[in-house]
């Protein structure tokens, strides 16, 4: 008979002789008989019993209304236990001697860099913290994509990018001269960018990481988007997987946590974070007052992660062991971060006194341990065995994703220059002692005359530590970072499927947004690129008309469909599917966006061309989440944004927070993006082939926006004169030319004020005998672009060429009224280049909620407005007189007293 019953016997015994009043005494053995028979299941049984019995207890508990402690957390010590660990595969001497290299050689490049060039910037103590994470990493899991299996893909911490510079110095992969030009880029030798950025060296970063928040929720898309190619049979499963290096203090970002339940709920078990939880932000420590390692514990496990924390160094093992009252576990979770920061930088006998010092039993724990062994007593993540044993863990570990949690020093290794200090973020310079002690802490061959200069250091090829390097790389798969910036081969799709849009509607009154998703779906049908089309919505299908596609192509769900939809009977039901094509991302932008940068770099990551379309509502797009699409043209992803319902007098009743009147502006400040704002369907059909060709046939790396509106409209053919796409992709055209424009007066009109424009056009012909040519603006960013650039030319180069504006309205005075559904500012951004003059109408001021009629009325961009400002200007110009300028005024009811529609006070 096991002991346990032995002891239940005899507690029954204690009972029954009365002894109740001796509670402590029977609670205790009570306790203990728990704990034997638990052991006893552990020990004896099936793996999956201690799981069952704890069920048990946890249902029974909450049945009978039992209080239950929230449980997500468990104490502070390492997940992994010591029975479960394996020996490490390495060798561990010759991999600390090359990491102290590394460490060392990151520093130096920063320390370089701001002795040549004051204020240059650069972070030494992010790397020191996170080495031991990454070495691990790069000598016995990363792929390196050489061979028959991909690379994996690794979201590297922005902040450390001086330790991977290191890394790749010693492989060979970057010059003494590069690293000597860190952050330094226009060094005509060469230099390395400050953070990761793929858009600055194309064949070496993949994913920029710095913008806090970012590669977290890119990396959870990524791998989601991983599992998307391969359940719709575009990629095979190799067990690629997705790392993302993360600080702890990034999770504070709402972006970091905001996608964490998308990451179980897909079963991402290609997905692991390392968050390198070294207790410290910019400023000072992340959680002070308590435990970030806790807390983040209990968030990811809540939203379903694997959670493995790594707390403690071997070191701590033999206490641990010692540990029978659980005391040092106590201690551990009960002491707060910003004390654990204080024993980073204390000596043992401090240590010894407040933290062992607390309990009695505990002090005794560590009689035999020197101060100095108490104070070398390590945090896990510098323990290379912790790290291996987590990294397997992470990678064997099926369903769910994984959150490494390490428990690091700030700044390790910098001593009294950094280390654990809160100043140690922004320490970039050493002094010579503070140099010296980092050498000899690190056993770096660096002589005392040379010590001054802090200079790099690099075993001679043929020494173990280059050849070890090699070695490892080369039975992994190859170097690290790597982007492949080659383009694959790509087929256009049916010339047919654009030209049907060149005809025109007839009749028949739609709108760009139809057009859009009309195009949208005969694309997804293509033989050549059906497949490759990525439609990615935030849970606004049905305002853009796209649900028709829902039965068509299905929405992506990695589970099928479960359920049988209340709409099955229709023909347009709510169809998921496992090769589903749309990505029906729920309501976030941020996420849909990560989904964008997935598929839009799918060419680089994978080799594969999918083309995202990703439908928003415009006022979300720029606005909300302007640094992910920073982020996108960094990464040099492809594809197109589609600006839903935009324009802020288009989108009828929607008020204040939905009438975008400024995302055109905005987009003026995002280099590689080409926006446009299309008001008739040849031009959508026109931009997007161009784009096609463009971003997958040329591999041109640009991403396209594109405002579509829900004003419906007859759509136009086509006109027949020469040169109407190259206009249209070039930003403007004459769409409606006049045969004898007396004055010059032009009337450019975008998106769907180009039929206002169009409506004032015929105003001013019938009633004030004023011909007027109207002009399409179909991108003024486009217009602003080329005009700076010709400007820049003509500028250096001495020379006097026409900008593309030039070639089209010439150089002959008139006037040129222009109207957008867009702030001012943005064709006045082009004005300069016009003869002069130029009028700008726009919708300067919030959105409200009224009809498309009077908010064109309000913000004065409707054809009376354009009038108006036409035979204003031709009066300024003296070539019309007063008196039809006041007949005018009446006629158009033009309010001279009206309220300004930017001024809402
Ligand atoms: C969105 C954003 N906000 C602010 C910063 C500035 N910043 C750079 S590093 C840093 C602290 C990072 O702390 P943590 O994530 O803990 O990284 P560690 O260096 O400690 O590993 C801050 C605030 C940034 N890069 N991105
Ligand atoms: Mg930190």
């Amino acid at each position: 008979m096991p002991d346990y019953l032995w002891n239940k016997i005899f507690l029954n015994e204690l009972k029954q002789k009365n002894m109740a009043d001796d509670k402590k005494k029977i609670y205790e053995f009570e306790n203990q008989e728990w704990l034997d028979s638990f052991e006893y299941i552990i020990n004896n049984e099936e793996e999956s019993r201690p799981q069952e019995v704890l069920k048990l207890l946890k249902n029974m508990a909450f049945e009978r209304g039992v209080k239950l402690e929230p449980t997500l957390s468990t104490q502070s010590i390492n997940t992994i236990p010591k029975f479960k660990e394996v020996d490490y595969p390495g060798d561990r001497k010759l991999e600390r001697k090359i990491k102290s290299l590394i460490r060392w050689n990151a520093m130096a490049m920063v320390v370089q860099a701001n002795k040549k060039k004051e204020g240059i910037g650069g972070h030494i103590s992010t790397y020191a913290s996170a080495a031991t994470l990454y070495e691990v990493g790069f000598n016995h899991f990363f792929k390196g994509g050489d061979g028959d299996s991909p690379a994996d893909i690794i979201y590297f911490q922005g902040h450390a990018s001086p330790g991977i510079y290191a890394r790749s110095f010693l492989e060979g992969r970057i010059s003494e001269t590069q690293l000597e030009n860190f952050r330094r880029e226009l060094n005509p030798k060469g230099g390395l960018s400050s953070y990761p950025h793929p858009r600055l060296m194309k064949k070496y970063w993949q994913f920029p990481t710095v913008s806090m928040g970012i590669g977290p929720i890119t990396a959870i898309y990524q791998a989601r988007f991983n599992k998307y190619l391969q359940d719709n049979g575009l990629l095979k499963d190799t067990n690629q997987k997705v790392w993302a290096f993360l600080g702890d203090g990034e999770m504070d970002e709402p972006e970091s946590m905001g996608a964490l339940t998308l990451a179980s709920r897909e079963e991402l078990d290609n997905l692991i974070f390392v968050i390198n939880c070294n207790l410290q932000r910019l400023d000072g420590p992340v959680r002070g007052n308590g435990s970030v390692t806790q807390e983040l514990e209990s968030a990811f496990r809540g939203a379903g992660w694997n959670v493995i924390k790594v707390n403690l160094g071997s070191n701590w093992d033999p206490l641990l062991e010692k540990d029978k009252k659980g005391l040092l576990k106590k201690r551990l979770t009960e002491v707060v971060d910003g004390q654990f920061q204080k024993y980073s930088i204390e000596e043992g006998g401090y240590i010894r006194k407040e933290f062992f010092g607390k309990y009695k039993e505990l002090k005794a724990l560590v009689e035999d341990l020197s101060d100095d062994e108490i104070a070398k007593l390590r945090r896990g993540g510098h323990d290379p065995l912790k790290v291996f044993n987590a990294y397997k863990v992470a990678i064997e570990n099926k369903g769910t994703p994984t959150v490494i949690l390490a428990q690091t020093v700030k700044g390790y290794g910098l001593g009294e220059a950094g280390e654990g200090r809160n100043i140690t973020h922004q320490q970039k310079k050493l002094n010579e002692d503070e140099l010296r002690l980092f050498r000899d802490r690190f056993n770096i061959p660096v002589s005392d005359e040379d010590l001054k200069d802090a200079p790099f250091y690099k075993p001679a090829e043929d020494s173990e530590e280059i050849r070890y390097i090699k070695e490892r790389r080369k039975a992994l798969g190859g170097y690290l970072p790597k982007r492949n910036a080659k383009t694959p081969d790509f087929k256009m799709p049916d010339e047919e499927i654009f030209k049907e849009f060149m005809k025109g509607s007839g009749e028949r009154d739609v709108a760009t947004t139809m057009v859009a998703v009309q195009l949208l779906s005969k694309l997804l049908k293509d033989k050549n690129i059906g497949d490759l089309i990525v439609p990615i919505v935030p849970d606004e299908s049905r305002t853009f008309g796209m649900d028709s596609l829902f039965r068509q192509v299905g929405i992506y769900a990695h589970k099928g469909q479960l359920y049988e939809p209340v709409d099955k009977e229709s023909l347009m039901y709510y169809k998921e599917a496992k090769d589903g094509a749309i990505l029906e991302e729920g309501i976030t932008e941020a996420g849909s966006m990560s989904s964008f940068i997935a598929a839009g770099t799918a060419y680089s990551t994978h080799q594969i061309n999918t083309i995202p379309f990703f439908i928003f509502y415009s006022m979300f797009g720029f606005q909300r989440i302007g640094d992910f699409i920073w982020a996108a043209a960094d990464v040099r992803a492809k594809g197109f944004m589609l600006g839903g319902t935009a324009g802020r007098t288009t989108l009828a009743g929607e008020g204040l927070q939905h009438q975008d009147g400024h995302s055109h502006v905005l987009a003026l400040s995002v280099p590689h993006v080409q926006a446009y704002d299309p008001a008739f369907a040849y031009e959508v059909a026109v931009i997007i082939r161009d784009g096609m060709k463009r971003m997958y046939l040329d591999g041109e790396d640009i991403f396209y926006y594109i405002t579509i509106m829900n004003e419906k409209y007859p759509m136009p053919s086509v006109p027949s004169q020469k040169g109407i796409e190259e206009g249209i992709i070039n930003g403007m055209y004459k769409y409606k030319p006049t045969k004898s424009n007396k004055h010059n007066v032009n009337l450019l009109g975008s998106g769907s004020i180009l039929n206002e424009a169009l409506k004032a056009a015929e105003i001013l012909k019938n009633d004030y005998d004023i011909e007027a040519d109207v002009w399409s603006v179909t991108s003024y960013k486009k217009l602003y672009d080329n005009a700076i650039e010709t400007d820049r030319q003509n500028r250096l180069k001495d020379q006097n060429k026409n900008n593309y504006i030039q070639e089209c309205v010439g150089s002959k005075k008139g006037l040129f009224v222009a109207a957008s559904d867009y702030m001012k500012v943005l064709p006045l951004s082009v004005s300069n280049w016009f003869p002069q003059d130029f009028v700008a109408l726009g919708t300067d001021g919030y959105g409200l909620s009224e009809h498309r009629d009077e908010l064109r009325e309000y913000f004065e961009v409707n054809a009376s407005y354009i009038v108006w400002s036409t035979l204003n200007g031709l009066k300024k110009q003296g070539k019309i007189n007063q008196d039809m300028v006041s007949k005018a005024k009446k006629k158009l009811k033009i309010k001279v007293n009206k309220k300004s529609p930017a001024d809402l006070a």
